[in-house]
């Protein structure tokens, strides 16, 4: 990774996170070593060692002989190595977290007293830790599935997570049946496959014994399970929370944060390669972004429901299979999240992190969601078995305002308290609880009458309703894919009973979805199906996203070369991509260095053509040069990556004679391109036969309809995707 640079004390110094009290990161300077050729070796008990490389041993005149049990340097290092696993999570294993800053430009006032909604002059330090949620820590970062977002604010009136998902809604109603789900979605038991995946039997067994869990299938199946990257995703509280405001009001809330850069997807085939070419493909992806500075932002809105407007919708607001559609309740922006430091250490942050629901700080209450109360008490009890029972002490996790209380010792307590009494009430009046106005927490007097009864509301049992709407509201590619996703995972399971009974499902949501799925995976053609309502929530499709300010910042870029480049093009594109913030990979025919046609130049790649593929880049622009163009229309690999990106519905630039290896590349004659001094654009293959003086050194704004070639190259690039060659079938035809 050319753009991975090590982290510099200089970044991290930029880095420091605004000077308001609860920094998080001077907190955490307390417990950071940085490792200097000044320092000696030692032991772990501070002994400097003369030695890392050989055990001591008993020797003889040739130098060999056993290892004595003796040498504790030699012990302790095996031995702590020994020990250096602990367990993964549960679910949401593998994950990679930043650091960053947040804060309110509205005040949320009318509805909490929460500090950290309402102090539009605060910035509350937070961590964030992305993640899958049924691969194991080393599985790939591109498989189709949920995605994680949890966020730990370090408030100065205490730490709030806010354990979030990609996706708004969840499969199950009620905790308790949270242990079936994940089981169900796991690898199966009897063999430990497959890993990482919900294309097996169990996973979709589950889905139809679980009528509820229709509306959250539909979304697992959409581009949302397969982000192109984690700066691309919307977060989702999921559950429905409550704010609780200075005349003691209560409003019910769901909190939603939306990415700055839009909401974006790998294609299919992409992610299924990718899983394989680079299964870190999402850390890194997170990683670079923040070391060159372009730092990933998110706003940050709520959904609120007065307390009396509770029982006024068709479904209920405390079932977390069901989202509150825009149209009846609007979301309200009222703040802004970075990301901008890279953690220094990934296990003692991004793994040692533990979340809990059930922290909140006060002016924010949760509500009768059965899904929440039980997630309340699921994350500390697991952060017990992971971490032990002091994992708050942990550096990461604990917070940054004073923290006093009688909870004593457990194992590797380090906290030291003085004094003499450890209980309250004491003779000394030692760390008495604090009143409402000192900044306790009160839980809002909420009136509870009722029965033991195993029982949902009846309007927990409508199943159907929302799965059609997010149905209806998608694109026509985004139908697509889903259509695609269920022949894919339906196709992997191997029992009829399975798919037979998913397409009979799908008939619920849609009957053209479940006859066509129905005849590519083998089941048996539904001739009927659940009535559709046929309403649409716009803002549940990706492609019709609300607009945001088009940007080719962070995208990756490759350029594809070989000697005999030209280098007017080749300079033009690559000093205008860094300028607008993107980031050229130079891939050549070799890694060696490559010479321009002129001679003038050359350049070292990043990458070959082997070694890197296509589907690690958003774009792809060959500069002519004739000894260049004729390499790499010799070559399979170099063909494949002009097809491949084609397919993948990937902006392609191409000038002087490499328009016609593109031409001769893909192969369509829908797909045109330019013949003269002219910019072209057929499908986002963006080409210009001529290069004229100034052609490729025009200022650049990213704008529709632009005339140059960079321009019109940007613009199709910052557009994501050309959905247009999709729609026309052409990116199944390279
Ligand atoms: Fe979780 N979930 N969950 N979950 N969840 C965990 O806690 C659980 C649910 C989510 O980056 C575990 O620390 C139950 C919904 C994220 O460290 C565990 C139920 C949502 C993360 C747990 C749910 C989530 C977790 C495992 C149903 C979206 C990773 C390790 C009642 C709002 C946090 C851990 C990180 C992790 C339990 C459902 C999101 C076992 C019982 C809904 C992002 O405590």
């Amino acid at each position: 990774m050319a753009n991975i640079l090590p982290q510099t004390m200089e970044k991290v110094q930029h880095a420091v996170l605004g000077p308001r009290g609860g920094d998080k990161v001077s907190d955490l300077g307390k417990n950071t070593k940085e490792m200097t050729n000044k320092m000696r070796l030692t032991t772990d008990y501070g002994v400097k060692q003369t030695t890392a490389d050989d055990w001591l041993k008993a020797v003889d005149k040739d130098q060999a002989g056993p290892l004595l049990l003796e040498d504790p340097f030699a012990r302790e290092r095996i031995m702590r190595f020994d020990h250096e696993r602990i367990p993964e999570r549960v679910v949401h294993a593998r994950g990679t977290g930043a650091f960053g800053k947040f804060r309110v430009f509205e005040s949320a006032e009318d509805v909490t007293f929460a500090p950290v909604l309402t102090d539009t002059s605060r910035e509350t330090p937070v961590f964030v830790r992305f993640s899958t949620v049924l691969g194991s820590r080393g599985s790939a970062d591109t498989v189709r599935d949920v995605r994680g977002f949890a966020t730990k604010f370090y408030t100065q009136e205490g730490i709030w997570d806010l354990v979030g998902n990609d996706i708004p809604v969840f499969f199950i109603q009620d905790a308790i049946k949270f242990p079936d789900v994940i089981h169900a979605g796991k690898p199966e038991p009897h063999n430990e496959v497959p890993q990482a995946q919900s294309a097996h039997n169990n996973f979709w067994d589950f889905q139809y014994n679980h009528t509820e869990a229709t509306h959250m299938f539909m979304w697992a199946m959409s581009d949302r399970a397969i982000p192109r990257s984690y700066r691309m995703m919307q977060g989702f509280g999921v559950n429905t929370f409550t704010l609780i405001n200075a005349k003691g009001e209560r409003h019910f809330v769901k909190f939603t944060w939306t990415p700055e850069l839009g909401v974006h997807s790998l294609v299919w085939d992409e992610a299924l390669k990718l899983a394989g070419q680079d299964p870190d493909f999402h850390r890194k992806d997170l990683w670079e972004a923040i070391e060159n500075g372009v730092y990933p932002k998110w706003k940050f809105g709520i959904q609120v429901i007065p307390e009396a407007d509770e029982h006024k919708f068709d479904f209920d607001i405390l079932d977390a299979t069901k989202i509150w559609p825009e149209d009846l309740v609007p979301t309200r922006y009222i703040g802004e999240m970075e990301l901008n430091r890279n953690p220094d250490e990934f296990f003692p942050q991004t793994e040692q992190i533990a979340f809990c629901t059930s922290h909140v700080v006060p002016g924010i209450g949760f509500s009768d969601d059965p899904l929440l109360q039980g997630r309340n008490f699921s994350y500390f009890d697991t952060q017990i078995s992971r971490l032990g029972v002091n994992f708050q002490e942990l550096p990461i996790n604990r917070p940054v305002c004073p923290v006093m209380n009688f909870n004593r010792d457990g194992a590797m307590r380090h906290t030291i308290t003085r004094g003499t009494v450890n209980y309250w009430p004491n003779r000394f009046e030692i760390c008495p609880p604090a009143s409402h106005e000192e900044g306790g927490y009160v839980e809002y007097a909420q009136k509870v009458v009722g029965m033991k009864a195993r029982m949902r509301s009846e309007k927990f049992k409508e199943h159907f309703n929302q799965a059609q709407l997010f149905w209806n509201s998608m694109s026509a590619v985004e139908k697509n894919h889903i259509i695609n996703a269920f022949m894919f995972e339906l196709d992997h399971c191997e029992d009829p009973v399975v798919y037979g009974r998913m397409v009979k499902r799908l008939a619920d949501i849609d009957l053209g979805l479940a006859q066509t799925v129905a005849e590519m995976v083998g089941g048996e053609i539904p001739k009927e199906g659940r009535p559709n309502h046929g309403r649409k929530a716009p803002a549940l499709s990706q492609t019709e996203f609300p607009a945001v300010k088009p940007t080719i910042a962070s995208r990756r870029i490759a350029i594809l070369i070989g000697d005999g480049y030209d280098p007017i093009s080749f300079s033009g594109a690559y000093a205008a991509i860094t300028a607008a913030l993107a980031i050229p990979l130079v891939i050549g025919t070799k890694r060696s260095k490559v010479t321009s046609s002129d001679g003038s130049t050359s350049v070292q790649p990043h990458h070959h053509l082997e070694g890197f593929r296509s589907t690690m880049v958003d774009a792809l622009f060959i500069p002519g040069g004739e000894g260049s163009v004729r390499t790499l229309g010799k070559n399979g690999r170099a063909l494949h990556w002009i097809r491949e990106a084609f397919g993948h519905l990937k902006t392609i630039g191409a000038t002087g004679e490499a328009v016609n290896l593109v031409n001769t590349a893909i192969g369509l004659p829908e797909v045109t391109v330019s013949d003269s001094g002219e910019v072209h654009d057929s499908y986002g293959v963006v080409t210009l036969r001529e290069i004229k003086p100034g052609s490729l050194s025009e200022a650049v704004t990213i704008a529709k309809g632009a005339k140059g070639f960079l321009e019109s190259f940007f613009w199709n690039i910052s557009q994501h995707r050309n959905w247009d060659r999709e729609l026309a079938g052409l990116h199944t035809q390279v």
